[in-house]
């Protein structure tokens, strides 16, 4: 399967990785949106946030536990996750992954 999250997890390609865990792999966005933008992704492959969360629901929740240690690290107690799901919302890369984003202004946006 040629998946460029599976690559950056298998070390193939380079990423600024910013926080590890046996499930989840985190690195920056290579084109951030926010002061900061982190990219939390499962070490296994699957679609969409919805496939990992019935296939594997400790490793769905371990993304969320692993983008908050970043925030944390990185100093933003206020942050925002955003799984973008289907090509119509935005999903470009098929290996399900949430965006962490912190100093971002989404209140207009679903606040
Ligand atoms: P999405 O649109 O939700 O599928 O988000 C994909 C994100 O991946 C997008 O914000 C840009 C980021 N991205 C794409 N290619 C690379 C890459 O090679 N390295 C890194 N670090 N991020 C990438």
């Amino acid at each position: 399967m040629d998946c460029l999250f599976c690559k950056i997890v298998a070390g193939e390609i380079p990423a600024e990785i910013v926080h590890t865990t046996d499930r989840t792999l985190a690195f920056r966005d290579i084109s951030p949106k926010a002061p900061l933008h982190v990219l939390v992704v499962p070490r296994d492959h699957y679609a969409n946030a919805a496939e990992l969360a019935a296939a594997d629901p400790e490793t769905s929740a371990a993304l969320v536990t692993s983008a908050a240690a970043v925030a944390a690290a990185e100093g933003y107690a206020d942050y925002n996750l955003v799984y973008n799901t289907g090509a119509g919302a935005g999903q470009t890369i098929f290996h399900t992954h949430v965006h962490l984003l912190g100093g971002a202004d989404l209140t207009g946006l679903v606040g």
